[in-house]
C-alpha cells in the first residue's frame, strides 16, 4: 500500500445498514416496500405530496435515533490523523458522519435533517415533520417546504467540488454503494482516468467491480475500521 496524497471516499447506504438504516436495493430495502417513482422523483412529489411528505417524515424519526457504527467512527478518524486531503462524499441524506466527527464532507444527495423551500431555495435544519401547511422560515409562504433531498432527475449538489476532488484525487475508495446510481457510480471511472488507486469496501461485489483495482468485501464496521487502520499505519511508516 503507498501513501496517497489526497483521498476521496464516497459513501453510501451500506455504510449505515449497521446502524440500523435500511439500504435501499437489498432483499429487505427500502425499494422492496416502496415504489421509487412515487416517493423519490418530482413527479411522484407532484401526484401525491402528502405520501412523499410522510415517507420522509417517518424516515426522519427513524434517523434521530441512530448512532454511527465503527465504520462511520473510522473515517472521521481519517480525517484527522491523515496526513493528506480526505474528503468524504456521501449519497446518505442521514446525519451519521458528522455525528462521528467529519468535517470535509458532501452530502450530495441531501440531508434528511433538512427542508428546502421550492419557492425561495433557502435551506433550514429541520428536526418536525413537514407538512403542506409548514410555512417557509424565509419567505413566509405556506406548503412549499419540501425535504432536502436529491430525488431521480435532479442535480446532485457540489457537482464541481466533487469532480475537482476526484480529478486530484489518488485514491478513491468506494464504501457501501451498489454503484447503480449516476453520477456517483461512474466516479470511479474518473478517478482511473487520473490514475488513482481504486478500491471498493462493500458487503459484496457491487455493479461497478470491474473498475476497482481491489476491493475488500465483507461488514463495513469490520472491513472499514481495519482498512483505515493500514492506510495511518502506511502513513506513519
Ligand atoms: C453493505 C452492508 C454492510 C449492505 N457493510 N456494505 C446514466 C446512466 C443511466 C441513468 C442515469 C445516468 N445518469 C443519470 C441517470 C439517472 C439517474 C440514475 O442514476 N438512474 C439509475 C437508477 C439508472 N440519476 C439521477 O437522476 C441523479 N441525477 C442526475 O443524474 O442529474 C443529472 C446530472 C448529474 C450530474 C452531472 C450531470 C447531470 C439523481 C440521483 C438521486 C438519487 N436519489 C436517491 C434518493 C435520495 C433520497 C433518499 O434517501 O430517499 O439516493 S435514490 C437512492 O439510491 C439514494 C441513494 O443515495 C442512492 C444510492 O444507493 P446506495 O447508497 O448505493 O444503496 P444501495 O441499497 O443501492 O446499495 C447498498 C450497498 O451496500 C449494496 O451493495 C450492499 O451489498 C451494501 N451493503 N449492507 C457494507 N453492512
Amino acid at each position: 500500500m503507498s501513501r496517497y496524497n489526497s483521498i476521496v471516499i464516497l459513501t453510501g447506504a451500506g455504510l449505515s445498514a449497521e446502524s440500523g438504516l435500511h439500504t435501499f436495493r437489498d432483499k429487505d430495502g427500502i425499494w422492496a416496500k416502496y415504489d421509487y417513482r412515487e416517493v423519490a422523483t418530482p413527479e411522484g412529489y407532484k401526484r401525491n405530496p402528502k405520501l412523499v411528505l410522510q415517507f420522509y417524515n417517518e424516515r426522519r424519526k427513524q434517523n434521530a435515533d441512530v448512532q454511527p457504527n465503527a465504520a462511520h467512527l473510522a473515517l472521521a478518524r481519517l480525517e484527522a490523523e491523515y496526513p493528506g486531503g480526505v474528503l468524504i462524499v456521501t449519497q446518505n441524506i442521514d446525519p451519521l458522519h458528522e455525528m462521528a466527527g467529519s468535517k470535509k464532507l458532501v452530502h450530495m444527495h441531501g440531508e434528511i435533517m433538512k427542508a428546502l423551500c421550492a419557492a425561495c431555495a433557502t435551506r433550514h435544519a429541520l428536526h418536525d415533520d413537514i407538512t403542506l401547511k409548514s410555512v417557509c422560515p424565509s419567505c413566509g409562504r405556506t406548503g412549499v417546504l419540501r425535504p432536502d433531498v436529491v430525488w431521480f432527475g435532479e442535480l446532485p449538489y457540489e457537482m464541481e467540488r466533487i469532480y475537482r476532488a476526484i480529478l486530484g484525487c489518488d485514491l478513491f475508495i468506494s464504501i457501501g454503494t451498489s454503484g447503480t446510481v449516476y453520477p456517483a457510480a461512474g466516479f470511479v471511472e474518473e478517478a482511473l482516468r487520473v490514475g488513482a488507486h481504486t478500491v471498493e469496501l462493500n458487503l459484496e461485489p457491487s455493479h461497478g467491480i470491474s473498475r476497482f483495482i481491489d476491493a475488500i468485501h465483507g461488514p463495513a464496521t469490520e472491513v472499514v475500521p481495519a482498512y483505515v487502520e493500514r492506510l495511518l499505519k502506511r502513513a506513519r511508516s
